[in-house]
């Protein structure tokens, strides 16, 4: 399913929809000399239309219980997965309903002394029923755009890189990898996960940059650490915690280590490095995004703990990297 979603079908705003299946419609109409004929031929296409999409959007929809839990989570925080599963719901009846319209409408042209009345009729009651989900419509967009803008996780050994807002996150992943996430110096510059890659001795990583986290109970955490915290919760991998002991970030240092503390009791594979080394040397293993010195090092670290991890795994004994667990434990 992963990757997939660049390629789901178009989802129409109710109108847009009306517009298409009317216009069809009355193209189709127009072609028939038989005034009963051209209705007969405009209820058919409008309600073929209309049906055909509205069932085309559900069954080409992702199966949210088969989404990988880190994209499910992500369009739960978001947009909801009930709100959307319903609106599949309503837009599948919605979509039986105008086929009963049509076949309902087609009958009673046979006797109909009026049958131009009869198809006005009916487009309006297929208006009704279109307009009346024009909500679950909005919804499923929404949700379709979330879905296709959605990084695409690869089966890949993987770093994920942590920490308070500010500290030096992006920075080290543009450093590290392909990725060229924006760097900025303000707290949560970084609003979406993101990815990149880089190859080491033949081998191929993938390392995720994460939004910022605060120390603080997951009930209170905004929308944008709710997202760094799924990723921790679901991604496969080596932690990196990143602490600026230069306190330039805006946040202490002692706020910082808490959270790490934290952070270490739910993932133990863990590994933390100060940032920053260019104004600051406080500790090891450090580094500086600025002027390059540590990063070599750091990676280094970061790949034979990696492949301890998959060596590990592959002789079956010792748990793989690690994986959250579920449910999240009161952070403060
Ligand atoms: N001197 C110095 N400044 C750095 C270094 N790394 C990052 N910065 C600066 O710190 C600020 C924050 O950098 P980012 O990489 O955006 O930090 P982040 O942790 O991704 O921030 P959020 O996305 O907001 O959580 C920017 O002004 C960077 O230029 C470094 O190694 N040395
Ligand atoms: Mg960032």
């Amino acid at each position: 399913m992963d990757g997939s979603f660049r390629r789901l079908p178009p989802v129409l705003r109710s109108h847009e929809l009306l517009d298409k299946a009317f216009s069809r419609a009355s193209r189709a109409g127009r072609g028939k000399k038989d005034v009963r004929k051209a209705q007969e031929s405009m209820i058919l296409t409008a309600g073929n239309i209309l049906a055909d999409n509205l069932r085309n959007i559900v069954v080409r929809f992702p199966n949210f219980d088969e989404l990988h839990p880190f994209h499910r989570e992500l369009v739960d925080l978001s947009i909801g997965v009930d709100r959307i599963k319903k609106s599949l719901g309503r837009v599948y009846g919605a979509s039986k309903q105008i086929r009963k319209i049509s076949r309902e409408g087609i009958a009673s042209l046979r006797d109909a002394r009026d049958p131009v009345s009869i198809r006005k009729m009916v487009f309006g009651r297929m208006a009704s029923m279109v307009e009346e989900i024009e909500d679950a419509l909005e919804i499923l967009l929404s949700a379709r755009e979330l879905l296709r803008k959605m990084i695409v996780i690869e089966d890949l050994p993987s770093i994920i890189v942590a920490g308070y807002p500010n500290v030096g996150k992006s920075s080290l992943v543009s450093r590290m990898s392909s990725a060229k996430p924006e760097i900025a110096s303000y707290p949560f510059t970084t609003k979406e996960i993101s990815i990149g890659h880089f190859w080491k001795d033949g081998m191929k990583y993938q390392i995720f940059d994460l939004p910022g986290i605060l120390d603080r109970d997951e009930s209170e955490m905004n929308e944008i650490e709710r997202r760094a915290l799924a990723a921790l919760k679901h991604l496969e991998g080596v932690i990196l915690f990143i602490v600026d002991p230069t306190e330039s970030c805006g946040f202490s240092l002692e706020e910082q280590m808490r959270l790490y503390e934290k952070l270490k009791q739910r993932f133990p594979r863990i590994v933390l490095a100060y940032s920053k080394r260019d104004i600051m040397r406080f500790g090891e293993p450090s580094f500086s995004s600025l002027t390059g010195e540590g990063i070599e090092e750091l990676r280094n670290t970061l790949v034979s703990m990696l492949k301890e991890e998959a060596s590990k795994k592959k002789s079956g004994n010792g748990s793989s990297v690690q994986k959250g667990q579920s449910g999240m434990s009161s952070f403060s």
